[in-house]
């Protein structure tokens, strides 16, 4: 009796195994490559395939065309770094208290902690991050002459070539790995962000020297005839010039694919447009109706049409995973006076939404989303709840990665989204601006700022961030309300507290269940 239930097991713990390995040959094989496009300061309505009719962006819309269009589909926060933090980190940023950084702030990502690319270099991939990091560098007194480290290698990427802040912050120099490219021997490179250093123009100083008027913060050091935010003394050798960003990009990400070999790839190709300043190559310029802001959208297009057909001739387009995103909503006049206001005519950026970058109303974080894996995903739209912090989970599913109880522990298993396979959202999400806010369905619960919160002066002054900020509860039905103007929150006052609660809730998790 004994032994035939011992051969039992046996026979059944083989079937089993057996099946596993099928299994896992079947995933192993079928490895999908992994982009992600990400643009900057994109919002809602800038695409064709959203509805803009004054710009087309046709190797866009091709990706939507053969993929699936999500329509509530969000970047975790309305600016960059804190997006970017949750997107690679699978935490909301509040977590961290990220925001916008300087460009000598240090890394903000503990390289002690779990990331998306180190999940998929466990699960076997070669990874790379190419264009605009913004995610702090160093651990506090950087050297640029020098290593710069830690970075990006140490939080899993295997190569890594960055504009290393933001294109309108210094250091305006490359870094590959940990080097500045091109700085020659004794052209020491510093960088300050409280006072002038080396004798380089700046903007205040020097105005005549001005491509683009800019605002007081964006005064600093002249590079490429713009001025920026910060001073950066020495490294003329390695200075950048912004109308190469995208062929410079380009040509790193197809050097990182064809290194890939026969791993498979994720490439967090993140785009420096149509951030300011916004100064786009030979061919984009005047193209659009719109000024360089419509011009830096055209070439943004050309951009994901030249990765897409590096894929194409490679023979791996079908099996590569594409998301393309954006790290915040739009924003039109962001310190520099390009004409983006004044030629803006009947474009609408936020695609009829409220706020935009920085704001606390939907066109802070509702983003163009669009997931392309053919053949799998069939094409099509869809209204699901989806967070950027989602990523993370679903990649690890679909890989049979499995998580740490304390890793990614906001990023939820939406695979079925990223395969096609089950187009369910989430229920409920949080939005990050200078408050935090709460989908639940389309309720949307925007948490009352305190009345003696003191913001940086920059905002006092431009108002831009107060769009959606309130010292009330502010309650909004998305359902009859998509724009944000009528805040039920007196009516609904037990809808209120249970969002309310929801939000303190997800402040107090620290684990993924
Ligand atoms: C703000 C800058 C803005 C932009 C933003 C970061 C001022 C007045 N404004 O502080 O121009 O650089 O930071 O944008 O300095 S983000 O997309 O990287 O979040
Ligand atoms: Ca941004």
């Amino acid at each position: 009796m004994t032994s035939l239930k011992g051969l039992f097991i046996f026979v059944t713990a083989t079937f089993l195994l057996s099946c596993q390995n099928q299994e896992q040959q079947v995933v192993e094989a079928a490895k999908p490559n992994v982009i992600i496009f990400y643009v900057d300061d994109l919002g809602y309505g800038d695409l064709s395939c959203y509805g803009a009719s004054k710009v087309a962006t046709p190797n866009v819309d091709k990706l939507a065309e053969n993929g699936l269009k999500l329509t509530d589909a969000h970047s975790t926060s309305a600016t960059c770094t804190p997006s970017r933090y949750s997107l690679l980190t699978g935490e909301y940023a509040f977590r961290n208290n990220a925001a916008i950084l300087p460009g000598d702030a240090p890394l903000l990502i503990s390289p002690r902690k779990p990331t998306l690319p180190k999940m998929l270099q466990k699960a076997g991939y070669k990874t790379a991050v190419v264009g605009k990091w913004h995610l702090g560098l160093g651990d506090g007194n950087i050297d640029w002459n020098g290593d710069v480290k830690p970075g990006p290698l140490e939080i899993g990427f295997d190569y890594s070539f960055l504009l290393p802040s933001t294109g309108d912050r210094v250091p305006s120099v490359y870094l590959e790995n940990y080097r500045v490219v091109g700085l020659a021997e004794g052209d020491s490179l510093k960088v300050s962000y409280n006072k002038k250093i080396g004798n380089r123009p700046t903007g205040k100083e020097n105005p005549e020297l001005l491509r683009y008027k800019a605002d007081p913060q964006h005064s600093n050091s002249i590079i490429n005839g713009v001025s920026r935010i910060g001073f950066m003394a020495g490294g003329q050798s390695a200075e950048w010039v912004d109308e190469d960003f995208p062929n410079q990009f380009v040509s790193k990400a197809e050097k990182f694919i064809d290194s890939s070999g026969d791993a498979p790839f994720f490439l967090f190709f993140s785009f420096h447009d149509i951030h300011v300043p916004r100064l786009p190559m030979k061919q984009f310029q005047g193209k659009s109706s719109m000024g360089p802001r419509g011009d830096a959208i055209l070439q943004m297009d050309w951009t994901v049409g030249q990765i897409m057909a590096l894929l194409e001739a490679r023979g791996i387009d079908e099996n590569t995973i594409v998301i393309f995103t954006s790290d915040n909503g739009p924003v039109i006049n962001d310190g520099y006076a390009d004409e983006a206001v004044k030629k803006l005519g009947e474009h609408d950026p936020t695609g009829g939404f409220s706020g935009g970058k920085y704001s606390a109303l939907e066109a802070g974080t509702r983003v163009p989303t669009i997931l392309k894996w053919s053949p799998k995903i069939k094409s099509g739209e869809a209204d699901l709840l989806f967070s950027q912090v989602d990523i993370y989970a679903s990649l690890a599913s679909l890989l049979n990665v499995n998580l740490d109880k304390r890793e990614a522990i906001d990023s939820q298993d939406l695979s079925g989204v990223l395969s096609g396979s089950d187009l369910k959202g989430r229920t409920t999400m949080i939005e990050e601006s200078e408050t935090l806010a709460l989908r639940k369905g389309n309720w949307k619960y925007i948490r009352a700022v305190d009345k003696n919160i003191k913001y940086p002066v920059w905002i006092e002054k431009t108002k831009k961030i107060e769009d959606g900020l309130s010292t009330e509860a502010q309650l909004f039905n998305l359902d009859v309300d998509p724009t944000e103007s009528d805040n039920v929150a007196q009516e609904y006052p037990a809808q209120v507290a249970e969002m309310h609660q929801i939000i303190a809730d997800i402040e107090l998790r620290n684990s993924r269940d």
